[in-house]
């Protein structure tokens, strides 16, 4: 092979990752949701008042400043099928702390393992109770305890409980495809990931909002659009 050959098979090779996307935008809530509640049970529990740190609120909404929602799970919902990916190498983590779940959403691959984990030091128990996955319920006795998880189908919306505090709710989802993320607090989201050019349906789904859908085309590994939802 000449220089000439070399050269140009080197930057066929260093551009080979064409397909590397990213699926950005916001999603927003329209109108003033209800205030959330300060939940008083945390303080005032034995344990739980010992750990809290300031005033735990209910997170039904978490709206920005300027109206950007939190906790909306954007992903890939058709035009991928027939195709497999690889799992996430990331592990995401469950964390109870100060007797509230963190995160308040979560979002996981189908066989994507996750760890749930207890930072405080008294007995939280894990209570998922989904509707197509296999459902789980343990105690986490310690703190520090962590116990590994994976679930084998696509499933929104599963339902985390504490047993022993009623009030401690999270709701994990897991997805057919790596597209995906949970938005931030301004309600930005950036999906990224080897995400072929082409034409899909893109999903925002809030768990007490509801779903809102989009037809986007990616484009260059490009595109962009924003998710407007009304307070229900
Ligand atoms: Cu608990």
């Amino acid at each position: 092979m000449n220089s000439m050959l070399k050269m140009a098979a080197a930057v066929a090779a260093a551009a080979l990752p064409l397909t590397a996307a990213e699926v950005t935008g916001k999603v927003t809530l329209k109108g003033t949701p209800p205030p959330a509640n300060i939940i008083a049970a945390v303080k005032a529990d034995a344990n739980c008042g010992k750990v809290a740190k300031g005033d735990a609120k209910t997170r039904t909404y978490v709206v920005g400043a300027d109206g950007g929602l939190a906790n909306t799970i954007v992903y890939i919902k058709k035009g991928l099928e027939g195709k497999t990916f690889p799992v996430p190498s990331t592990k995401p983590e469950i964390d109870q702390a100060g007797c509230m779940y963190q995160p308040y959403v979560a979002a996981v691959m189908v066989g994507q393992k996750f760890d749930v984990k207890n930072s405080d030091p008294f007995m939280h128990n894990v209570n998922a109770t989904p509707k197509i996955n296999k459902g789980f319920n343990f105690a986490q006795a310690s703190q520090g305890q962590v116990n590994e998880k994976v679930f084998d189908k696509a499933e929104m919306g599963i339902r985390f409980a504490c047993n022993v505090h009623p009030w401690m709710i999270a709701y994990v989802s897991v997805m057919e495809n790596p597209f995906f993320v949970v938005t931030d607090d301004k309600g930005t989201f950036a999906i990224k990931g080897d995400l072929p050019d082409g034409k899909y349906t893109l999903e925002a789904f809030h768990q007490k909002a509801g779903a809102l859908t989009q037809e986007i085309e990616v484009k260059g590994g490009k595109a962009t659009t924003d998710f407007a939802f009304d307070v229900k």
